[in-house]
């Protein structure tokens, strides 16, 4: 008995996708997916039953962490632009309408330019990451991301060399954003990041998320993924990106300059004020897990820190 399409969940239908993927060679970490292509050229998996999540060794991470569901990664967000309750930011932005929407890019560049999703998707396609995702609060998952390194876009606007740091920042409409009529934080939400941190290979403009094109709460249509930092660098909801010379102040240190620093490298020797940071608890599972340097990405980012006193410039 094959399956009622309503009853196949996106996982099981990524996770298929993901198999067939790997039966015709391609590693589906370097595949790359270029929208509009992907959407005619996607397998048929009609003829077999779509594998069981755990059951397949292709929904782990790297170090073989099994991806966190759907439906988790989907129904427990930050997202204060909506409500500062996890729970209940999918329900508050159901229905947020990212379409037309723009990305400004501009500061100190050769080649400003305003960029929509079109574009971005034709311009720079859609490769598959999976990463983990810690948030700065203790918990965290593991999500296949679909996007493009923000440092191709970069390379496209043509940095002067006047320009050391990207600021990013999100969309402000307090109609739209019930959140943002709190005077508790000061609108919009700005994030920043020092220029080879912006341009290093692993940081993502992620457009989707299980082959899927991102839901309002994830932060459509497209927000950024920097997996060896906390969650709050991860900024959602873009709509602009500037090059800038001076380090950006993000929402954040503006609320908390003693809690939330500017680089926010995940480390679990610097305890936050609040509570330790040297475990985590990874969503839909009880017990507790080490939370590693770096997330876990130590090999690949280490090296941009060389120097730095990891304790003082959190
Ligand atoms: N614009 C915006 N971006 C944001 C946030 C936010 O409140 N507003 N929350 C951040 C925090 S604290 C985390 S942990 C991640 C959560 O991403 P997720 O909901 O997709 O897991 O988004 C980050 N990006
Ligand atoms: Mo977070």
């Amino acid at each position: 008995m094959s399956p009622k399409s309503a009853d196949i969940t996106p996982e099981e239908v990524y996770l298929s996708r993901r198999r067939f993927l790997k039966q015709t060679g391609a590693t589906a970490a370097g595949v790359l997916l270029v929208a509009g292509c992907e959407r005619t050229a996607r397998p048929s998996t009609g003829h077999q039953p779509p594998p069981k999540p755990g059951k397949t060794e292709s929904n782990r991470d790297e170090r073989g962490n099994r991806l966190t569901s759907y439906a988790a990664v989907t129904s427990y967000n930050n997202f204060y632009e909506f409500t500062t309750n996890k729970e209940g930011v999918a329900a508050m932005a159901a229905g947020f309408k990212t379409e037309p929407w723009a990305v400004e890019v501009g500061g100190l560049v050769q080649k400003p330019k305003t960029f929509d999703l079109d574009d971005l998707r034709r311009k720079f396609g859609e490769e598959e990451r999976i990463y983990r995702m810690r948030c700065g609060e203790g918990w965290s998952m593991v999500i296949p991301w679909l996007g493009f390194p923000l440092g191709s876009l970069i390379k496209e606007v043509e940095p002067l060399a006047k320009a050391k740091y990207v600021m990013l920042t999100s969309i402000y409409d307090p109609e739209r954003l019930p959140g943002q009529k709190s005077t508790a934080y000061s609108w919009p939400y700005v994030e920043g990041l020092r220029l080879d941190e912006a341009t290093h290979s692993l940081t993502l403009l992620a457009t989707g998320l299980y082959g899927k094109p991102l839901l309002p709460q994830s932060g459509a249509p497209v927000r950024l993924v920097v997996p060896w930092k906390y969650g709050y660098k991860s900024i959602k909801s873009i709509v602009r990106i500037d090059l800038v010379e001076e380090m950006p102040t993000s929402l954040w240190m503006r609320a908390a300059p003693d809690q939330y620093g500017f680089f926010a490298n995940v480390n679990p020797d610097v305890a936050h004020k609040r509570w330790t940071q040297s475990t985590e608890r990874r969503i839909t599972e009880v017990r507790r897990r080490k939370t590693l340097s770096f997330n876990g990405y130590d090999d690949q980012i280490a090296k941009l820190y060389k120097g730095m006193d990891l304790e003082r410039f959190y």
